[in-house]
């Protein structure tokens, strides 16, 4: 029932006129928060939020109906040597509204968020996704161009409307080939319980590995094998860190001495799956992703493309200055970076702004690639044992293929055989749109009919690199997977067998949008279909998606129609195919990269 009530809820912002819309909000004073609803969220009660609605409510069937909207406006921008914020030239970047990262979105729980994207890059399209956003029964805004939308052409824009049915921290990115390596990225916060109390909200902290080249370059030459993603030159955090000639500057979060902080750690990186710490302070995570969990406590953290953790900790050392350090997986199988111990500095009040942290601390033990799967999220989800068989139907096989593609030899990734390769002005929901549901094989389509069933998918590596998988439109539950390697490359797939099923958690398990495919092993997810529509299911590493690592669920086809209004793509679908026929710049990969 409550569902409905949502769906009402949405369908009423759509519906009505903008003059008795709730003014929007004064996005010119503290982050956009100037107008919010009174809420109950105090430092020694951070599970409160509003009279209704705390850490305990089910956010998938009701959210605060604040009637706030929040407006940004982004422009994609395109530079050439552009001066990073580790003080090295870029050679291409491209950019919202001229920064690295773009702006925060930041909004309430419940509020309303539109973002007027105007493309105002030089030859590129561009579409803009909201990263673990559910999106329910939204699937025209989740901006994956060749899925959801047509990517809009240089000099049009694109407004995306959708609700903060979620809340924690989180990040936007281009969809649109290997963009997002050109800086195209930035964090989203929206604020709400908390499942530990903290004094002070330190705000987002995206993570980044950083590329001196052009991504269209790099990428390029990857199509010739061994096809193997690069070094990357540097790690940002949030934007800045010091470069391996020596320029450059450290990064500096402020803590308040003996006050309990809250960090939101993003990784928004193109390749690279790190492990964090900081040096003399432990982690208490009560976030991953957009999933509030029990907290527990860590040294370090692990988290792979697209992951995020938010954390608490106490500023209860000496004052002083603290390296946070990025480590990567010794095997090098995670990501490889030419700086050799990224870093930013976490620097007490009253401590020298000046002086480097003098500790170097430990290195936190080989994450072997792999993300933790042992935590329990506040709100509980199960899926029924019974219902889960490993089979045909289930199973997607991921491996790596070289074949040729006009006169030379070209790297693929392959789900099923089959790598992803959209065509943009022909996005799934324009073949709906039409009535055609004659996919060709390109588009990787694989169908979820059954109506708010739990449906399981079994991906098994065939191969000894690991991928950091995500999801679109839901969260899946990680029900199992097989253990991590120190070498996965030194043994045969594991395929998933009867003799692995008990080792499966049905009740509970750990859910979340991205999670890590081991190398040369298998993966178990499950996710409710509750939201229909064409959902991406994809690696993450902005490299192996260009390469065609991606499929796309369709969920309930019949009854998008009914629940998204496919005419809405018309428009820029129109702008951009009168566009690309007469652009000399064509599609040369899959056409995705998130
Ligand atoms: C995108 O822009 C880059 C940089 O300007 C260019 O190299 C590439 O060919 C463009 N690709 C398309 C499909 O427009
Ligand atoms: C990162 O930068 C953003 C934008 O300036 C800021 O709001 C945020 O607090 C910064 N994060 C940290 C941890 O300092
Ligand atoms: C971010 O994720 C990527 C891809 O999985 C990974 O290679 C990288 O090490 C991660 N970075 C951090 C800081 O966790
Ligand atoms: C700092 O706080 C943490 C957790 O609140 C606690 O485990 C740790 O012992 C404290 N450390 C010091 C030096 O008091
Ligand atoms: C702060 O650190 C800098 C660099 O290490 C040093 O030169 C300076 O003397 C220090 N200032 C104080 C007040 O200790
Ligand atoms: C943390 O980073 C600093 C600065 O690069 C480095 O000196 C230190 O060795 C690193 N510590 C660990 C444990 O990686
Ligand atoms: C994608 O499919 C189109 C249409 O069949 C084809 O022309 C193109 O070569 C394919 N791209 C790649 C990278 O295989
Ligand atoms: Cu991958």
């Amino acid at each position: 029932m409550r569902i409905i009530s949502c769906l009402s809820i949405i369908g009423l912002v759509a519906a009505v006129p903008s003059s008795i819309l709730p003014k929007d909000a004064d996005l010119s004073s503290r982050g956009g928060l100037a107008k919010r609803a009174p809420t109950c969220n105090t430092p020694t009660n951070r599970a409160c939020w509003t009279s209704g609605f705390d850490i305990n409510t089910d956010y998938e069937e009701n959210f605060p109906a604040t009637g706030v909207v929040r407006n940004y406006n982004f422009v994609l921008t395109e530079h050439d040597n552009w001066v990073s914020g580790d003080g090295l030239l870029k050679k291409k970047a491209m950019l919202v509204n001229g920064q690295f990262p773009g702006p925060t979105i930041r909004a309430d729980w419940g509020d309303t968020i539109r973002v007027t994207v105007t493309n105002n890059l030089l030859v590129n399209g561009s579409s803009i996704h909201y990263h673990g956003l559910r999106q329910f029964q939204n699937n025209v805004n989740d901006g994956a161009n060749g899925i959801t939308e047509c990517p809009i052409p240089p000099g049009a824009s694109k407004v995306y409307t959708f609700r903060a049915e979620q809340y924690g921290s989180s990040w936007y990115h281009s969809h649109f080939s290997s963009q997002y390596a050109n800086g195209i990225v930035g964090a989203i916060q929206i604020d709400g319980p908390a499942s530990l109390p903290y004094d002070e909200d330190l705000g987002v902290f995206p993570i980044t590995d950083w590329y001196y080249g052009a991504a269209d370059e790099i990428q390029h030459s990857l199509i010739p094998p061994p096809g193997a993603a690069p070094a990357s030159q540097n790690v940002l955090f949030n934007g800045t860190h010091v470069n391996a000639q020596g320029g450059g500057s450290y990064y500096r979060v402020q803590l308040k001495p003996n006050k309990r902080h809250r960090l939101r750690i993003i990784n928004t990186s193109v390749d690279h799956t790190f492990t964090v710490s900081l040096v003399d302070h432990q982690f208490t995570v009560i976030q991953a992703d957009f999933v509030p969990v029990n907290a527990f406590t860590a040294s370090s953290l692990f988290l792979a493309v697209g992951q995020r953790y938010d954390v608490v900790f106490e500023a209860n050392a000496s004052v002083g200055n603290y390296w946070f350090n990025v480590t990567l997986a010794a095997s090098g199988l995670c990501g490889v970076t030419e700086i050799p111990f990224p870093a930013a500095i976490f620097q007490y009040e009253g401590a020298n702004s000046t002086a480097l942290p003098t500790v170097t601390g430990t290195a936190p033990p080989d994450s072997l690639c792999e993300d933790k799967t042992d935590f329990t999220p506040v709100v509980t989800r199960a899926a029924p044992a019974a219902s889960f068989t490993a089979t045909a139907a289930n199973d997607l096989d991921v491996n790596l293929a070289v074949q040729t593609w006009e006169g030379q030899q070209r790297v693929y990734w392959k789900v099923q055989g089959q790598d992803m390769n959209i065509t943009w002005d022909e996005p799934t929901l324009e073949y709906l749109a039409k009535g055609d549901t004659n996919f060709p094989d390109r588009y990787n389509v694989f169908e979820v009919p059954q109506v708010n069933e739990w449906s399981f998918w079994v991906i098994e590596n065939l191969l000894g690199l690991p991928h950091p998988m995500h999801l679109h439109g839901h969260d899946f539950l990680i029900l199992g997977r097989s253990p991590a390697v120190a070498d996965p490359f030194s043994i045969t797939p594991r395929r998933f067998s009867t003799s692995d099923l008990a080792s499966l958690e049905f009740t509970n398990p750990t859910r979340r949008d991205t999670t890590m495919l081991p190398g040369n092993g298998w993966l178990v997810v499950a996710f409710r279909s509750d939201n229909p529509g064409a959902w991406l299911f994809h690696c993450h590493i902005a490299w192996h998606v260009s390469q065609g690592l991606s499929i796309q669920f369709v969920e309930r086809i019949q009854d998008i129609p009914q629940t998204v209004p496919l005419n809405s793509i018309e428009p820029i679908c129109s702008q951009w195919t009168t566009y690309y026929n007469s652009s000399p710049f064509k599609q040369f990969d899959s056409g995705l990269r998130i």
